[in-house]
């Protein structure tokens, strides 16, 4: 029987993701600055298995490789991510031309494979020296970002059309300066953190003027979040309408005031005397119209109406089926639910999934294949969510699969692998996994095979 002809768009685009601290490898080569997380990772007990960056899928010099293996792949939108510390070592004053030099020979071998690259200007390896200098609680930040931004969409528009100003705020403040549990592993008061999100902030707004003034025709820009996500146990009016409240409130200091052009007046009394210090001119840049909005969607909270009205949380039972991520519980939903909400609560135009995926400590290869089924079904799972979200009008464009190749997940450093290519990190051999192949069959047929 022929399978029902489910399909997606006919100019969806499909990619796969990546970022430079996590694959390049080469952390202090060609005059590289320290990141905080080189930093990070050399403190004993912060990375597993005491993991750097150091090494890494050594992409700097295998990156003509690694291009061949995705335009085999079918693969032609590539999602990665410019070190800032190779570009700007200290972060700000001497621009280090080794670094611009590096990411032309990158954007080079990838139209000559086909690949269309998706530049995010930020994904958490921010310069130690701007660290040294506050850091995220600084404004300095956001004066070097400012010219960082400027100097790389002035490099490379004749190259790059597609701009993601930062990647995931949430994970380089909270985590980083309230929980401690990504570099630099601050843990700053209230107030301290409630600026860090305003300085993130302004950062995405100078990512958005730099692509606006300098980015050339055609240029496209928006911000990746990690939205905090929810989907109603029972899609009952009640449930619905409880996960919307729970949604809009826990978005409320990035979503919210950048599609709502301020801190709502509720965020503000939340926060009280801790909130956000705001200078003439900060939401003008922080709340210019982007192109789009990416979500990296992996699971979310289930939420249902509370007897006295408010959304109430529901705690997942201890033998909720999971990755081997501890916080990647298995909720296909979330592609509908983190789509649908975001278009829904801020009428974004466009939403890119620009990462989804699932880690695992995975199987060696064995006879030339990793028969990597769970990922399989991971992928097909949230596909078919996502294509549900697209039948019900949710302008969702495209996805990318975090991510192409097993590559540095942060604190659990190289044993978590996320990649549909494994990486022998021994000899650095690639191995396309089972996932591999059926997401390419799934770009060639546009739909869920
Ligand atoms: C993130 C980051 C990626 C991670 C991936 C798996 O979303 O945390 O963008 O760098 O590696 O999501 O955790």
């Amino acid at each position: 029987m022929q399978s029902p002809v489910s399909s997606f768009p006919a100019d969806f685009t499909w990619g796969v993701a990546t970022a430079a601290p996590q694959i390049e490898g080469a952390a202090f080569a060609d005059g590289k600055g320290e990141s905080i997380w080189d930093r990070f990772a050399r403190i004993p007990g912060k990375v597993h298995g005491g993991d750097t960056l150091d090494v890494a899928c050594e992409h700097y010099t295998r990156f003509r490789e690694d291009f061949a293996l995705m335009r085999e792949l079918g693969i032609k939108n590539y999602r990665l991510s410019l070190a800032w510390p190779r570009i700007f070592p200290n972060g700000d004053g001497a621009l280090n031309q080794a670094g611009l030099d590096f990411y032309h020979r990158l954007f080079d071998a990838m139209a000559e494979n086909g690949i269309t690259p998706w530049v995010t200007m930020f994904h958490w390896d921010l310069p130690q020296s701007l660290e040294d200098r506050g850091g995220w609680a600084s404004r300095v930040t956001v004066d070097a970002f400012a010219t960082y931004a400027d100097t790389i969409v002035k490099a490379f528009a004749g190259k790059v059309k597609h701009w993601i100003t930062l990647n995931e705020i949430r994970c380089f403040t909270l985590l980083a300066y309230g929980f401690g549990g990504k570099a630099p592993g601050r843990k700053l008061s209230a107030a301290e953190l409630n600026q860090t999100y305003h300085h993130a902030l302004l950062c995405h707004g100078h990512g958005v003027r730099a692509v606006r003034q300098f980015g050339g025709a055609g240029a496209q820009v928006g911000l990746t979040d990690n939205s905090d996500i929810c989907f109603p146990v029972s899609e009952t009016e009640a449930d619905i309408a409880a996960a919307k409240a729970w949604y809009a409130q826990r978005n409320e200091h990035l979503l919210g005031a950048i599609y709502g052009g301020g801190y709502s007046d509720a965020y503000l009394k939340r926060c009280g005397a801790d909130a956000p210090k705001v200078q003439a001119g900060d939401f003008d840049l922080i709340s210019a119209p982007t192109d789009f909005l990416g979500l990296n969607l992996y699971t979310g909270t289930f939420v249902r109406a509370g007897a006295n009205g408010q959304p109430e949380e529901l705690t997942l039972p201890p033998a909720y089926p999971k990755a081997d991520s501890p916080w990647l519980h298995l909720a296909p939903q979330v592609m509908y639910w983190g789509t649908r909400l975001a278009q829904e609560t801020y009428g974004v135009k466009a939403i890119y999934i620009t990462e989804n995926g699932c880690g695992y400590n995975d199987e060696p290869v064995v006879n030339g294949e990793v028969l990597d089924l769970h990922r399989r079904e991971y992928l097909r799972n949230h596909l078919r969510e996502l294509e549900r979200a697209i039948r019900d009008g949710v302008r969702v464009r495209g996805y990318f699969v975090w991510s192409f190749m097993d590559n540095y997940e942060w604190e659990d450093g190289y044993e978590r692998r996320f990649g549909i290519v494994h990486v022998d990190f021994t000899t650095q051999k690639r191995t396309p996994k089972l996932s591999a192949r059926y997401y390419s069959q799934v770009i060639r047929e546009n739909r869920i095979v």
